[in-house]
């Protein structure tokens, strides 16, 4: 089988990871075209890809007949028209979150689809990838838990960048422990309060952090999650589950333990999110190439999060905003997936 033909929208932090993964560790696939909203970037990265061209605009490049499949990398406002575009032109896209950055276009999205009868899109919620959650789910489905009852989350960054406000906490970093807890429980979130304690001094003047989220699920299923992304330290991600005959879990980053002079033991912290979930990153994207290359038989070009999952997630996270602005429980408001037939 011939290496599939990928062109790369977006070839900032994300993109070029991506670039990096599919040119140096993934089978069956290659860079083919890349793309970016700054230009000379594409063109300075596709010099150093053997067969690789930049097109400048990302319509084009979707069209270009000798691109197979996309890695949507690009800004969340520009995912709506160029996911619709992948689905006109019946090209399999794995898009970085979020889906698109509102409910009814998210929405719309999943409609487009579903009419095609068949899936074309998955969304990158990356940690379903990842060994540790991979075994959560995997203990949590044997059963020997029990019935699950309760997650606490945690999650830190050690810094972000000087746009990120406390919308961003909410739509960029909340909204994968959205994906793990709809993973996880198989269940929908069907409200959010947000509270804000005393923020970190250390904070940008503005920015709510930490953000407190509670969520509870359809079944009555309690998530709370501590959103810290100020922290200067390194990034941590770590979640518990507490079920009616234990609790379980991860994210703990042991590693190496070293015990060395003058009396001290330690370890190290993954310090960003490109490092912690690298391997699952990899493991995303060969199943996503290999699911599209056998698409053709089965109809299915997707081995992962779908779109439904991304409008799942916009949809909690809109009711997140909301509750971050009063303060107050906001029930989340979704259509009942049974009304749009093949979503
Ligand atoms: C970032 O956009 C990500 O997607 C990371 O996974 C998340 O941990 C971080 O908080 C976000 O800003």
């Amino acid at each position: 089988m011939s290496d599939l033909r990928i062109a790369v929208l977006g070839v900032g932090l994300m993109g070029a990871d991506h670039v990096a993964r599919i040119t140096s560790r993934i089978s069956g696939a290659r860079v083919a075209v890349v793309n970016d909203y700054v230009a000379e970037k594409a063109e300075q990265v596709a010099v150093g890809i053997p067969g690789c061209r930049a097109i400048a605009d990302p319509l084009d490049a979707i069209a270009d007949p000798d691109v197979d499949a996309v890695v949507l990398a690009t800004p969340g406002p520009t995912h709506e028209k160029q996911l619709l575009a992948c689905l006109e032109h019946r090209k399999p896209v794995l898009c970085e979150k979020p889906l698109t950055t509102d409910v009814d276009t998210s929405l719309e999205v999943v409609r487009r689809e579903a009419e095609l009868g068949t899936r074309l899109i998955q969304v990158g919620f990356m940690r379903r990838f990842d060994d540790e959650y991979a075994g959560l789910k995997a203990l949590l489905d044997g059963g020997e838990l029990g019935s699950p009852l309760v997650l606490h989350c945690v999650h830190r960054n050690p810094a972000v960048p000087d746009h990120f406000d406390s919308v961003m906490t909410v739509r960029d970093s909340l909204v994968h422990e959205v994906d793990v807890t709809r993973f996880l429980f198989g269940e929908e979130i069907t409200s959010i309060q947000i509270v804000t304690p005393t923020t970190n001094p250390a904070a940008r003047e503005g920015l709510f952090d930490p953000q407190i989220a509670i969520m509870r699920t359809a079944g009555g299923k309690h998530v709370d999650v501590e959103l810290f992304v100020t922290t200067g330290v390194a990034y941590e991600v770590r979640t518990e589950l507490v079920a009616e005959k234990g609790s379980a879990m991860i994210g703990l980053d042991v590693g190496l333990v070293r015990k060395s002079a003058p009396g001290t033991w330690g370890g190290t912290i993954t310090p960003s999110f490109k490092e912690r979930f690298g391997r699952a990153y990899d493991t995303e994207i060969q199943r996503w190439v290999d699911a599209v290359q056998s698409g053709g038989t089965t109809g299915i070009y997707t081995d992962g999060p779908t779109a439904w999952d991304g409008y799942a997630a916009t949809a909690v996270c809109e009711a997140g905003v909301q509750a971050l602005q009063s303060g107050q429980p906001v029930a989340v408001d979704m259509v009942d997936r049974a009304s749009i037939p093949g979503a």
